[in-house]
């Protein structure tokens, strides 16, 4: 295993961040004159082989053990990978960005084997008072296939168990702990290990009391909301994660994941877009939770 190298930086006027070539993997972002908004383990490893813990990983050709139950590694192949930087700059709005793509021939022939077709991955982070992460794959081959991706984003909250999420009331999700089906009722908080799939498109609001914000999740070609906060017991038994850093995190993740793949035919194209923004809390937010 050999050790990461230093992430790009991007920066502009509105807000700075950094990405590493390596998974694409967006590993910090804050708007200008704001606390972080990305969290990162303070135990997570920087080497090739394993996926950064925290930041944005990026989950593709599927998610988790995939929706056989058996692929490995864990979320695909794409955030232990090597991406090409393809540009890097200021757009027309003053903003930061990077881009990256990823194709087979980028990928370890092993890994390669486990989803034999010609695609290629394009991923675009702008930053700026927003964060904003475009996924494009596209079918370079002669054949159909499906795939999953989402955005893994760890966002970095004051204390999980004050925080409360909106915009998931009504919505239909798998408990992934439960192994059920369940309807969300009313806002969403953490009061336990929460590893939760959405049939969701729309906009998620995390209102943070501690730090005093409210962080406003939105997306584009994605039918998957994925919520999760491993709480105490899982934080102790993953190396590379502090036992009680899961007070300071919870994942908003914008995918398309277990029975919400995308299926591409020959020459197709499919964007995935999450976009983090940042609000002061508001009279309207959810009252703090005691923690
Ligand atoms: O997105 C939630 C989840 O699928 C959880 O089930 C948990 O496994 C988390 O991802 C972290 O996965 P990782 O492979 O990064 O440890």
């Amino acid at each position: 295993m050999t050790r990461l190298p230093e992430p790009l930086s991007l920066s502009c006027a509105d807000g700075s961040g950094s990405v590493l070539s390596y998974g694409a993997h967006v590993v910090s972002w804050a708007p200008e004159d704001h606390e972080p908004v990305l969290w990162v383990s303070s135990r997570s490893y920087y080497e090739t082989g394993r996926a950064v813990r925290g930041g944005v990983p990026i989950c593709f050709p599927w998610f988790g053990p995939g929706r056989t139950g058996d692929m490995d590694p864990a979320h695909g192949f794409a955030r232990i990978t090597e991406w090409q930087l393809a540009e890097q700059g200021e757009d027309t709005e003053g903003h930061a960005y990077a881009e990256f793509t990823l194709t087979p021939a980028d990928v370890a022939e092993h890994l390669r084997e486990t989803f034999p077709h010609e695609f290629e991955a394009r991923f675009r982070v702008t930053v700026g008072a927003r964060l904003r992460m475009a996924l494009t794959v596209t079918n370079t081959g002669t054949g159909t296939f499906d795939f999953e991706e989402a955005l893994h984003s760890y966002l970095h909250v004051g204390d999980s168990r004050r925080v409360s999420v909106t915009g998931l009331d009504g919505v239909s999700y798998y408990d992934k702990l439960a192994k059920e089906q369940r309807r969300q009722s009313g806002e969403l908080t953490i009061t336990g290990e929460t590893d939760a799939v959405f049939a969701h498109r729309g906009e998620v609001r995390v209102s943070d009391p501690e730090l005093g914000r409210t962080l406003v999740i939105t997306k584009e070609g994605s039918d998957s909301t994925v919520v999760w906060n491993p709480w105490a017991d899982k934080s102790v038994a993953m190396a590379d994660f502090a036992d009680d850093e899961w007070q300071q995190m919870l994942c908003v993740e914008a995918g398309n994941v277990m029975g919400s793949p995308v299926r591409l035919a020959a020459g197709e194209s499919h964007i995935l877009v999450q976009s983090i923004e940042v609000q002061e809390l508001t009279a309207q937010d959810p009252a703090a939770h005691d923690a």
